[in-house]
């Protein structure tokens, strides 16, 4: 064996066994047949960028193909056409489902054609799967933050930089996406058992457009003068509700809590604008998404939900080399 193949050999073998997969090189040849299909939300987005690097990360450290192919917005009507195209392709399919519903039988098409799927970030369905119960627990996995965790997280971060009272609003993407759904639900549920002093005003819905979000700020802080804050609860709607409270002239007295690091957060923390950012951890999703594939088609079985953590970053941590490896790549 040449020296670069017994090095690819070893570093299989160590990861196989970190990973409990036994012998590798019966593994190592299976590998190479396999063709592992990421379809992220939308490809432009440096949450998903993040993923696909943790994916290559897990694919070139197994040998296998990773394929990423997405849409350019996130949206189930151009989401569905890019997974009929892949479908032809994969042994499995990793997925960030861009609506719980319409995507059910989309991807029921793609398990019934006999390809493992496993949703990564967002859920089709409740999430629970492989339950025997309902239209939507085929899938083999979910791997994904707490989204409901994050968004009681983002409402205690909110109610302290505004002194516990006041008038804040969530802005949003659109219902029926299970991320963004669920960090609304954890920061009312949090805001309503722990800030009675806090009101939440009716949540903007923004498709996902920093510009729209950015308008809306102005729009219900012309409305509510006394307005105290926001939630931003993905990664354009936070970046939106910030310019929209920079045009407003409003920096630091509404303040700011985003979901997702971005770049321009590093700043956006450093200059006040954002109180505080909540990281997802998108290469270690991309990661295991990729692991756990392998894993079922190396023929093992496999945890039915992965849950990965979060980093807050502020003021006080930003300039931390280990705080500050969690923000974005673009
Ligand atoms: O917040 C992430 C992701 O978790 C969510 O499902 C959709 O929006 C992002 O991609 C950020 O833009």
């Amino acid at each position: 064996m040449e020296r670069r193949s017994i090095l690819k050999a070893t570093a299989l073998a160590s990861v196989a066994a970190a990973i409990g997969l036994g012998t590798v090189s019966a593994q190592a040849q299976d590998a190479k047949k396999y063709s592992i299909a990421l379809i992220p939300g939308l490809t432009t987005d440096a949450f998903y960028i993040t993923m696909r690097k943790g994916a290559q990360a897990a694919a070139d450290a197994l040998g296998v193909e990773l394929v990423f192919q997405g849409a350019p917005d996130f949206n189930p009507v151009t989401q569905v056409p890019v997974l009929d195209a892949v479908i032809a392709k994969p042994s499995a399919i990793l997925i960030a489902p861009t609506d719980k519903t319409q995507l059910i039988e989309p991807l029921r098409k793609a398990h019934d054609a006999g390809i493992p799927v496993i949703t990564v970030d967002t859920f089709i369905g409740t999430g629970m799967y492989q339950t025997g119960a309902g239209d939507a627990d085929f899938p083999l996995s979910y791997i994904a933050s707490d989204n409901v965790l994050g968004g009681k997280m983002a409402a205690r971060a909110l109610a302290a930089a505004i002194g516990g009272e006041g008038k804040v609003y969530v802005s949003n993407v659109k219902p029926g996406i299970s991320t963004t759904d669920q960090r609304e639900e954890g920061f009312k549920a949090a805001m309503a058992a722990e800030f009675p002093k806090v009101t939440v005003l009716e949540t903007q819905f923004n498709d996902n457009d920093a510009n729209k979000a950015a308008s809306q700020l102005q729009a219900v802080f012309a409305r509510n003068s006394d307005l105290k804050g926001v939630f931003g609860a993905n990664l354009f709607s936070a970046l939106g509700a910030g310019n929209g409270v920079q045009q407003a002239g409003q920096s630091g007295n509404i303040r700011v809590v985003a979901f997702d690091a971005p770049t321009s957060i590093v700043d956006n923390i450093n200059s006040g604008l954002v109180d505080v950012a909540i990281a997802q951890h998108p290469a270690e999703i991309g990661y295991y998404g990729v692991v756990s594939a392998f894993a079922h088609l190396s023929g093992q079985s496999i945890p039915v939900s992965i849950g990965t953590g979060f980093t807050v970053i502020d003021k006080t941590n930003v300039a931390d080399p280990n705080v500050a490896k969690y923000v974005y790549s673009d």
